[in-house]
């Protein structure tokens, strides 16, 4: 639909400077995508070491940022400083900082704000809890999930949605294609009726959960599926054949 599919790695609290290397060799001698985005969530503190190693054309992602540029805010780390290393992307509200570290939805809406108005890209997060699947409240969720972020959004162009159902996370369980598909569509509807027609076409919804090279193509078919958010699989030398999975 036009739309650049884009392939993010969410490392999460792992890697070391030498697995970081290893890894950024492999890359570097495979052969890659060049229509599809790569973008790599490394830990803050490796983000300028990642940016040195990775390939050029892949970019790199803080996992977290504050709501402001600099202060008494202390372990905090801020959009300015992501962006004087050399990355350019922010993950935000990813379901670990909502249910482990708490962060609630009105936080999350304005650090996307400050991301964006500092010139980051963002990949913003949005999923429901199981109970809350079996309760049949998945999409009031994700709306309501979705309306705290968007009324903190200027520039939708730099944003890209993530859409990680939480059982499906590192559970091995994936959403099915279709049950992706279905909620990947009620989010597209969603930008419709309350951002803009131009911005639902145009906006990357990507998924999460448990996404590895053998499950990634035939998710990667359905319309709505614009991408990938990949955890324990963005670790390994085969994460580029999820890259490559639309060839
Ligand atoms: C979901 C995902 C990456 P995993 O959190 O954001 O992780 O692929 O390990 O389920």
């Amino acid at each position: 639909a036009g739309r650049r599919f884009l392939v993010g790695g969410n490392w999460k609290m792992n890697g070391s400077k030498a697995s970081i290397a290893e890894l950024a060799k492999a890359w570097g001698a495979a052969k890659v995508d060049d229509n599809v985005e790569v973008v790599i969530g490394a830990p803050a503190l490796y983000l300028d070491y990642v940016r040195q190693q990775l390939p050029a054309s892949f970019a790199t992602a803080a996992q977290n940022s504050y709501k402001v540029a600099s202060g008494a805010f202390t372990g905090e780390i801020s959009p300015a400083m992501i962006k004087d290393v050399g990355a350019d992307w922010v993950i935000l509200g990813h379901s670990e900082r909502r249910h482990i570290f708490k962060e609630a939805d009105e936080l999350i809406g304005e650090k996307v704000q400050h991301a964006l108005e500092s010139g980051l890209k963002v990949i913003a997060c949005v999923g429901e809890l199981l109970e809350e699947r079996e309760a049949g409240d998945t999409q009031k969720v994700v709306d309501r999930q979705m309306h705290a972020i968007a009324g903190h959004v200027s520039d939708w162009s730099r944003v890209v949605i993530a859409y990680e159902p939480v059982w499906a996370i590192g559970t091995g369980k994936t959403a099915s294609p279709e049950q992706a598909q279905e909620v990947h569509a009620n989010i597209r509807a969603w930008l419709k009726t309350n951002v803009s027609e131009d911005v639902a076409a145009a906006t990357r919804i990507i998924y999460g959960g448990s996404v590895k090279p053998a499950n990634c193509v035939e998710l990667s078919k359905k319309e709505d599926v614009d991408g990938f958010l990949v955890g324990g699989a963005s670790l390994k030398p085969d994460f580029v054949d999820i890259i490559n999975c639309t060839r």
